[in-house]
This record gives structure tokens, C-alpha cells and sequence, in this order.
């Protein structure tokens, strides 16, 4: 489990209440989805949405409770026991507002052994006085677009969701132009307070029968509501239904209630024992897929910031501004991953306290890295067509320049040697105008010498300087420019000892 240090639910989306402008806290939700241990992981998302005061974060709550205690016998709770977790409670006034998440991303081990990051997320209620109906479509949207376990909280009010449900329609459809596959996953409807057990028992089986019949396109119905059944089945790839019983007037009613079991009916409480062990049961559970990817936690920020972008404008998104917003947050995923692949491999061969490594051997590893990380996002399946993928590898390309410059200044300055280098020239010079300024004093040249000793004073006082500037880390640029003059003395010295040496290996040969 990851995410930030105490459990509890974090704000995402925030809605304005005067220009009810949406937006995003990347920061937070940085911290949620990046967390080491679950960043690189499928992520599964359960979202609630529906209309407000329905009992969404209530049910949620008993949600997280399964999946903190799903190991224990007795996992819904004691009898006595206050509900906590999303910010629930009575009254006629809305509670949730925008989108939230819950900080701690669980991980559940799939059948085949792989393991995914489950994510859970609560939503503004629907229809309250003070939104506007744009505000709960895209409310609604963006919990549908970065969610794969959809639950609609509510009776099936069809008709109120239908602009959306055309938008995503619209949107499947141009997307499957470049895919083959229904743009969501799952869709759950939650019917709560049902009261016809007589015709459609409690839980799932009641609740398929149920929505066939509700999801019937007949002849006589009106042509939108025909059009919304038949689009709610080409953007999901499982639609099903479950029917909750009431439970009880005490938790309806009562204002002491706190989510105590002993006030809650028992038919409910069975309910319970059935819905969320099946929600959560591993082989059910769908991960998000995006245009037939498998969407990984870090994955999901890039939607997040995508999409929230295309819901910022006065009017519902275009559904062409939908799949475009989608097709660069999967370049960009994909970027993320191919750069976070070269980090880590790049980390464990040359990061932080390992020692120096041949500037040669490194530069060959970086090679491999590279071509590695390249090829990882080459191929992944992106959407926006060759052109579009192209941009998004040129960007790539040079971040991964920008990271093997820093690596290999990093690995240089890890070299003892380097690091001392303008001190050990400075000294060298000392040493040799010291002896140099002796022997002309010696052979007479008294003012020659001086000149000497006037330019070894100086290198000392260069010396001092730069021992100052390295412990003191202040005047950085005086020291720079102390490194480079030593530097450059270094290089002259080096041709110089070249030159005289060379004829002198020539000579050599040609003697042999
Ligand atoms: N009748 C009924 N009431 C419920 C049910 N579940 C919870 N409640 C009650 O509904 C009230 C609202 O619960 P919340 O979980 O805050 O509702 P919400 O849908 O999250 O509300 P908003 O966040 O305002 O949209 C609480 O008093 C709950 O006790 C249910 O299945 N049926
Ligand atoms: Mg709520």
C-alpha cells in the first residue's frame, strides 16, 4: 500500500463555486499515484457516481473497510462501530465535492500472479441546486474516462446521463477508427432502496434481469431514450446491475447515526456481504485500458492532466478534442515510462553514492539504455497516428540527452582525481616558479625572478581562494572560473610535454 502517510481521502478535482472552473491538484495526486511501489503497476479504478445525498461515500466506506480487513472473518465491522473513511453523513445538504481519491492504493494479486493497484474514487453528487448540468456531466465524465469499475449510484436515470453518454458514444467511435475496442470497461449500476423483491430479487441475479428489461429498445419508446440504451452498450465492455435492499429508517432518518451495524438492516448488511467481495473478487477485477493498453498508475496522472485540460473550456468537450487529448496523454505515458526505464537502469549503474565508472564503459551502458527505453516506447500502442507519435519520440530523445549529460557530469564528478585537479596544477606551478625564480636569481636575472615569485604569489593566492570557495560554497562563480583557468594551463601543459616528446619518440625509431 502507498500513497501519502495517513490514510484518508484526498481532494483531486475541485470545483469552483463562482466560475465553476474545474481543476486539477497534480500535486496530490502525484503522491498517490507515484508511489514507489504502485507507479509502475495496472491500475484498477472504482469509482461512485450518481445523484447526491444517495449514500455514495457511505457505501465506499464499507468498500475500504473489505479491503483493509478482506483476510478477517468479521470484515463489515462491529456492531457498534462508527463508519470512517470518505466524508459521509445525513442531512439534506450535499457533502462530496468535486473528485476525490482515497491515499492508499491497495494491491491485489490477480489469478495469473500479477498484481494490480486498486484506486478508489468519490465523486460530487449529481443534480444538487448548486451545480450546473455541466457541472455534472463533467463530473461524470471524467469519473468515466479515468475509471474502469463505474458504479452509478442510483435509480437508472437514463435520460439525465444521455448528453454524456452520446459524448462518449461519439468519441468510441472515432477512437475505434484507430482501434477495435469499446472505450470503457465496466458499469455497474447500484439500485438502491429496492423495494419490488417480489419481481427482481436482491443482487446480482435480480438486478440482470432487471436492466435487460430496462435496457430493451422498443418500438414505441422515444428515439433518444433508444439511442441512449443502445449507446450505454457500445461504450462499455460489461454493464451489470445489482439491486440494494433498504437499510433501515435509522440509517435514512436518524441524525445520531454514525454507521454503527446494530442500526442498520439486516437485509442490507447482506447485501453488503454479497455486492463487495464479488466487486473485488481478483479474476473480476478490470483494469483501466486505454486504446487496448493496460494503464499503469503513472499512466492515469497523464490522463488525469489531459483530460481535466479538454473540461476546462465554457462547453461540454467536442468529442474530436476528447480523442486527441487521449491520444497525447498516451504519447505521454509512454514517454514517462520509456524515461523512468533509462532513470532506473542508469541509477543502478552510476547513481547516486556508487563509485566512478570509466567514462568508455559507461557511455557504451548508455547506449544499450537508451536503445532499450526507445524501443519500449516504439512499442507501446499509441494513438494520433505516425506524425503525431513522431513529436513525442523527438521529445524523448532529447529528455534522454538532457538525463545522460547529467548522469555523466555526475559520474565525472565522482573521479578523485578531477576533483583535485585545480588545486594539484596550482601546486605543481607553485613548485616549478619557486625553482624557476631561484635559478635566475642565481644566474643574475634578479628582476626576472621577481616576476617569478610576483606570479607565484599570485597562484597561492588562487590557491587559498579556491580551498575558500570549495568549503564555503560561496562565490561559485570566482571558482568556476579558477577551474577553468587551471584547466586550460593543464591543457597548454599537456600539448607542450606532447610536442617535445614526440620528435623525441621519432627520433627514437628512427634510430632503431
Ligand atoms: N435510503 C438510503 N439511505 C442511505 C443509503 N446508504 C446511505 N444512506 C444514507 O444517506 C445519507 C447520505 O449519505 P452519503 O454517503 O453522504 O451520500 P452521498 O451520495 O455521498 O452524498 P453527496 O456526497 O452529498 O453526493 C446518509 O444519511 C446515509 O445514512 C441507502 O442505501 N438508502
Ligand atoms: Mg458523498
Amino acid at each position: 500500500m502507498g500513497g501519502g502517510s495517513e490514510p484518508g481521502p484526498v481532494q483531486i478535482v475541485t470545483v469552483s463555486k463562482e466560475d465553476h472552473a474545474f481543476s486539477l491538484d497534480t500535486d496530490a495526486l502525484e503522491r498517490v499515484l507515484l508511489a514507489p511501489e504502485v507507479r509502475d503497476k495496472h491500475v484498477v479504478v472504482l469509482s461512485v457516481a450518481g445523484a447526491f445525498r444517495k449514500g455514495k461515500s457511505f457505501i465506499l466506506d464499507f468498500m475500504l473497510r473489505y479491503l483493509y480487513r478482506k483476510s478477517e472473518d468479521n470484515w463489515l465491522g462491529t456492531e457498534d462501530e462508527p463508519l470512517t473513511g470518505f466524508s459521509w453523513r445525513g442531512g439534506s445538504e450535499p457533502e462530496t465535492t468535486g473528485i476525490q481519491l482515497w491515499n492508499e492504493v491497495f494491491l491485489v494479486e490477480k489469478p495469473d500472479g500479477t498484481e494490480v493497484a486498486v484506486v478508489l474514487m468519490d465523486t460530487q453528487g449529481a443534480f444538487d441546486t448548486q451545480s450546473t448540468v455541466k457541472d455534472c456531466a463533467t463530473i461524470f465524465a471524467l469519473s468515466t474516462m479515468t475509471s474502469s469499475i463505474q458504479n452509478l449510484f442510483d435509480k437508472v436515470s437514463f435520460t439525465l446521463l444521455s448528453a454524456s453518454f452520446q459524448l462518449f458514444t461519439e468519441y468510441g467511435r472515432l477512437a475505434m477508427d484507430e482501434i477495435f475496442l469499446k472505450p470503457f470497461q465496466s458499469l455497474m449500476f447500484l439500485i438502491r432502496d429496492w423495494s419490488f423483491p417480489y419481481e427482481y430479487p436482491y443482487g446480482f441475479k435480480g438486478g440482470s434481469d432487471f436492466l435487460d428489461k430496462r435496457l430493451q429498445v422498443k418500438e414505441a419508446q422515444h428515439e433518444e431514450l433508444q439511442s441512449v440504451r443502445e449507446h450505454i452498450h457500445s461504450c462499455f465492455t460489461s454493464i451489470s446491475c445489482f439491486l440494494l435492499p433498504h437499510p433501515g429508517l435509522k440509517v435514512a432518518t436518524s441524525p445520531a447515526f454514525r454507521g454503527q451495524l446494530s442500526d442498520v438492516a439486516p437485509e442490507f448488511k447482506e447485501g453488503l456481504l454479497s455486492l463487495i467481495p464479488k466487486l473485488f473478487k481478483p479474476d473480476k477485477l478490470a483494469e483501466k485500458e486505454i486504446s487496448g493498453n493496460k494503464v499503469t498508475c503513472r499512466g492515469l496522472l497523464e490522463y488525469f492532466k489531459a483530460y481535466i485540460k479538454i473540461y476546462q473550456g465554457e462547453d461540454l468537450p467536442h468529442p474530436k478534442s476528447m480523442l486527441l487529448a487521449t491520444a497525447e496523454a498516451n504519447n505521454l505515458a509512454a514517454v514517462a515510462a520509456a524515461k523512468d526505464l533509462y532513470y532506473r537502469n542508469m541509477e543502478k549503474i552510476c547513481g547516486g553514492d556508487l563509485p566512478y565508472v570509466a567514462p568508455d564503459s559507461l557511455e557504451e551502458k548508455h547506449h544499450f539504455i537508451l536503445r532499450e527505453a526507445l524501443d519500449l516506447f516504439n512499442s507501446t500502442k499509441k494513438m494520433g497516428g505516425q506524425d503525431f507519435c513522431n513529436r513525442y519520440y523527438a521529445q524523448l530523445e532529447a529528455e534522454l540527452e538532457e538525463m545522460w549529460q547529467s548522469f555523466s557530469k555526475h559520474n565525472e564528478s565522482k573521479n578523485v582525481f578531477s576533483a583535485f585537479r585545480t588545486p594539484a596544477v596550482l601546486f605543481v606551478l607553485v613548485c616549478f616558479l619557486y625553482v624557476l625564480s631561484g635559478l635566475f636569481l642565481f644566474i643574475g636575472l634578479a628582476i626576472v625572478s621577481s616576476l617569478c615569485d610576483l606570479v607565484l604569489f599570485l597562484a597561492m593566492i588562487a590557491m587559498l581562494t579556491w580551498a575558500f570557495i570549495r568549503y564555503s560554497g560561496k562565490y561559485r562563480g570566482l571558482g568556476g572560473a579558477i577551474d577553468q583557468a587551471a584547466g586550460v594551463l593543464l591543457e597548454q601543459a599537456t600539448v607542450v610535454l606532447n610536442k617535445s616528446r614526440a620528435p623525441a619518440a621519432i627520433n627514437e625509431k628512427k634510430s632503431r
